[in-house]
């Protein structure tokens, strides 16, 4: 029998490996995509208050809540996307939850991204990180690290300008490298969706939605904390609510990360 749990247990303990949260708040002020006028928009967080030891309850607090799906740190499921409507288990409720656990590939873009909010990480940049930390291995979650979670306020973190948002992502061969040759569980970002801010105008619109669901791929929004983590060596699980036919959710991201 493998003793690898309870040492997984006995180095948490002794703080030989930490637990990082890679989620941010989820609340009214959770900031969430603003497509362009013609589409429908998603709701945004509301709490509204059963009872707080009062009349309503008077030993119990809890609160009803209203959301979009994709709100604040989220799971992209395969059905979000036209391209994974036929993948099967493609929904919240019918991924083995096997796939929620994956070692993390972590890659560091923040310095390019300070120079272009536009930056899209291509295939070279892919394999320049693979030259230094080897490849990326299948079933792993690849993160890119771009520091856009520093950014506070709708306004800063949305960066839209008279031509649409701006924000970095990957460049649509790299998702397709990911997806199809490295065999990913899915991709994770900080910024509001796993496409660029201008992605909505690139050919075909949103790639990197496209090529991750068609290949039965996941995605994790709004991340934060990617700089407390390791390039290799860390493993994330990203467990989405149980969601009937959901084509994603808000969730509690964490990684076990070697001290
Ligand atoms: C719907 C349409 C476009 C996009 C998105 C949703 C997301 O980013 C999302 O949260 O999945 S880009
Ligand atoms: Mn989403």
């Amino acid at each position: 029998m493998s003793d690898v749990l309870m040492r997984l247990v006995e180095e948490l303990n002794a703080g030989t490996v930490r637990v990082v949260d890679l989620t941010i708040p989820l609340g009214p002020d959770t900031v969430v995509i603003d497509l362009p006028p013609m589409f429908a928009p998603s709701k945004s967080v509301t709490i509204e208050r059963i009872s707080r030891y009062d009349d309503d309850g008077p030993a119990w607090y809890w609160n009803n809540l209203t959301l979009g799906e994709h709100t604040g740190t989220h799971f992209d499921a395969p059905i979000h996307w036209v391209t994974g409507k036929d993948v099967p288990d493609g929904t919240t409720d019918t991924i083995p939850p096997r796939k929620f656990v994956g070692p993390a590939c972590v890659i560091d873009v923040e310095a390019a991204v300070d120079a272009d909010p536009d930056f899209l990480l291509a295939p070279a940049g892919l394999e320049g990180w693979e030259a230094e930390h080897g490849r990326v291995p299948e079933g792993a979650w690849v993160f890119l690290r771009t520091g856009w979670s520093r950014r506070e306020g709708k306004e800063a973190f949305l960066n839209v300008s008279e031509d649409g948002p701006h924000s970095p992502g990957f460049h649509q061969e790299t998702s397709a490298l990911l997806a199809h040759d490295r065999g990913v569980l899915g991709v994770g970002v900080e910024t509001v969706g796993t496409d660029a801010g201008q992605a909505g105008g690139f050919d075909p619109p949103f790639p990197n939605h496209g090529i991750m669901h068609g290949a039965g791929k996941f995605g994790l929004a709004s991340l934060c904390n990617l700089d407390r983590l390791p390039p290799t060596g860390a493993v994330a699980i990203a467990a989405p609510l149980k969601i009937v036919d959901g084509s994603g959710s808000p969730l509690r991201v964490i990684a076990l990360v070697p001290a």
